[in-house]
């Protein structure tokens, strides 16, 4: 996988909002918000697309999601509800190509997305 901006992120070389960390995931805000709450959850290991994932992955792809549930109730958000995306390649609307999860939250979601 070549280096990205969350790679940048990762290892500090460039600033971020860092809302969560453990060993495996890191939670940043995103720059561009498209909800009160909008924090990108990636995994520290290098992995571009939700399409590059295999069953070794499985235990991290569920870190990812329960980092999410995680930080949505820590926000106080979770009752009221919040949606988790991930963007898989061109038509996906993938732009940046090391996987990540969008959690948004803090205001109605319309549905279907664009
Ligand atoms: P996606 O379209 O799913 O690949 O989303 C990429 C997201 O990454 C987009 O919402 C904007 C965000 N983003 C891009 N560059 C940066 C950056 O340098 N810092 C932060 N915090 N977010 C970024």
């Amino acid at each position: 996988m070549s280096d990205t901006i969350f790679s940048k992120i990762i290892r500090r070389e460039i600033p971020a909002d860092i809302v969560y960390e453990d060993d495996d995931v890191l939670g940043f805000k995103d720059v561009n918000p498209q909800a009160p709450i909008h924090v990108l959850f990636i995994p520290k290991r290098p992995l571009a697309t939700l399409d590059d994932a295999g069953p070794d992955d499985a235990a991290l792809l569920g870190k990812l999601l329960l980092a999410c549930a995680d930080y949505a109730r820590q926000e106080g958000v979770a009752a009221q509800g919040y949606r988790t995306v991930i963007n898989c390649n061109e038509d996906g609307g993938q732009t940046v190509f090391h996987l990540h999860v969008h959690l948004l939250a803090g205001r109605r979601l319309t549905w279907p997305p664009g």
